[in-house]
């Protein structure tokens, strides 16, 4: 009877699976669930599901039979071949307007491909970034889905209710919108992990500038300056997650912060990021350093041994006036976050260009609310931004941001330098003032690098408008025999 059929399938019972099907049941939806290994199945049904609407298959066949139609069947299972192995499994029973959705952290262009592949057997499928882990899953997560546009309409209250909700002007409002087209909902996860890795270094640069080589606090004082930073422009889950790592002692009641080994790992989404950034040619140098940082924080042997030859400077203890220093370390922190977002939308701009998306600027801020990791107060005017100007050039145009920016400018740049002067590492907060003032500069060197070009390669360069004579003429590529030495060929012009 078509009355029992469930509204949804899904497939993977590991961490996110299990909660998220908790979740969706929660929110009154009939669930149908799916593991490779069926004993799983079994075990979840008796155990976590007991009592719940969730009902349990033992085949990809008996899975699709108990769903409605046009079918719905979401994957959670492990990025990759597990992904392609259900895919083929499914299309091979489903039936032209199901649908496939692909929750996990899969690479964009798998996505891009994946959507064309089912497309062409007249079936349609979503790629939705799902972020905010196990807790996100169980009770609301950031949903990111992008794909085949005709599946909006059929998953868009599912996906909605089963989301994370934020307050809005007109009541609870759901962290999950429409993305864009193909590929484009695990692209802008991808930007979200990237974002991530940036917000999470700018704090740990903030850490490091206010314990031993700064300001000399303890993990307990400085905590209570992130309690305070987060009832302000920097109200965060980050920002509150560090306030209480910092707290937490050790059963020696020596900080847990002071006993954990300083490298990093990664698992890959903050390097697509940057990669992607310098396939597009965008300037995304905060999550690029972000990476880079974590890089650096991996190789502790070499940096013990550097340590022990490689001088810095004296250490001095700070004399100036220290609550104006740590509300300037606040303004440095949000600016460089603020730039930190200006750039990923820059990406976004140039990946909506790149693979022809339309996307919903403001949505993907207003998805980013809540649920996931770098939820913030901050997200809030960003959706606001791009409500006010959907076609907004950059972040920083912005009325809103470019008065923040200015006012946070002071306390920012005496940041940098006294982080400078002490010898402390800020390769976020000093990228994102260096691309603040590369981008409002109208000139840049790169004459100098033209010329630099041209002189060892003939490579070519453009007269500046108002410069142009009878050698230097407008729109042409023009080579200058510098040496007098060189011939008048140039090498052909094209960019890397
Ligand atoms: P895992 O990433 O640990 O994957 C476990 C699931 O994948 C199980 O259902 C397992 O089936 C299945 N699987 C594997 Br492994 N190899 C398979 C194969 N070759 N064929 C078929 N099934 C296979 O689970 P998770 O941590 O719940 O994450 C699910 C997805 O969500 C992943 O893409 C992950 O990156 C993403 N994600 C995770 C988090 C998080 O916090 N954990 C957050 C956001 C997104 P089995 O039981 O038969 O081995």
């Amino acid at each position: 009877m078509s009355s029992d059929l469930a509204d949804i399938g899904l497939i993977g019972l590991a961490v996110m699976g299990q909660n998220l099907i908790l979740n969706m049941n929660d929110k009154g939806f009939k669930v149908v669930a799916y593991n490779r290994t069926t004993s799983k199945v079994d075990a979840f049904l008796a155990n976590e599901a007991k009592g719940t609407n969730v009902v349990g298959a033992h085949s990809i066949k008996e899975l699709v039979s108990k769903l409605k139609t046009p079918r719905k069947v979401v994957l959670l299972v492990q990025a990759g071949a597990a992904v392609d192995s259900f895919i083929d499994q499914l299309s091979a029973v489903m039936e032209k307007g199901d649908i496939i959705i692909d929750g996990g952290n899969s690479h964009y262009p798998d996505s891009i491909r994946r959507t064309a592949e089912l497309e062409a057997k007249g079936l349609l499928f979503v790629g939705s970034g799902v972020s905010g882990g196990e807790e996100g899953a169980r009770y609301g997560p950031s949903m990111m889905p992008g794909g085949s546009a005709a599946a909006w309409p059929e998953i868009k209250e599912i996906f909605q209710k089963t989301a994370a909700q934020v307050p809005g002007p007109n009541g609870d409002e759901p962290c999950c919108d429409w993305v864009g087209g193909t590929g484009s909902g695990h692209y802008v996860k991808m930007v979200h992990n990237g974002i991530e890795y940036g917000d999470m270094q700018l704090i740990a640069e903030a850490y490091d500038i206010l314990q031993v080589r700064g300001l000399d606090l303890s993990p307990s004082e400085i905590a209570d300056i992130f309690i305070k930073w987060n009832t302000g422009v920097l109200d965060s889950f980050l920002i509150q997650i560090t306030s209480e790592i910092l707290k937490y002692n050790d059963d020696d009641g020596v900080p847990m912060v002071q006993k954990i080994l300083d490298k990093a790992g990664q698992k890959g989404t903050g390097k697509w990021t940057a990669i992607n950034a310098l396939d597009l040619g965008t300037p995304v140098t905060l999550i690029g350093e972000a990476v880079f940082a974590r890089c650096l924080s991996a190789i502790k042997d070499e940096r013990t041994r550097a340590s022990k030859v490689l001088p810095g400077p004296e250490k001095v203890p700070f004399t100036g006036d220290k609550q104006q220093f740590i509300d300037d370390l606040e303004q440095a922190l949000y600016a460089s976050k603020i730039i930190s977002y200006a750039q990923g939308y820059m990406l976004m701009r140039e990946a909506a260009k790149e693979y022809k998306w339309e996307l919903n600027n403001a949505g993907i801020a207003a998805m980013w609310r809540g649920g996931c990791i770098i939820k913030s107060v901050f997200l809030g005017d960003i959706t606001k931004a791009f409500q006010k100007t959907p076609d907004l050039e950059n972040l920083l145009f912005d009325d809103f941001f470019k008065a923040a920016i200015a006012k946070a400018q002071p306390g920012w740049r005496r940041v940098v330098a006294q982080a400078t002067i002490s010898g402390t590492p800020i390769p976020c907060t000093g990228a994102a003032l260096s691309f603040f003032d590369g981008y409002r500069s109208e000139t840049v060197p790169a004459n100098l690098l033209q010329a630099q070009r041209d002189y060892f390669g003939a490579h070519t360069f453009k007269v500046l408008p108002g410069k142009e004579n009878a050698r230097l003429k407008a729109g042409e590529d023009i080579h200058v025999n510098w040496t007098g030495r060189g011939g008048n060929i140039s090498a052909s012009t094209y960019n890397a």
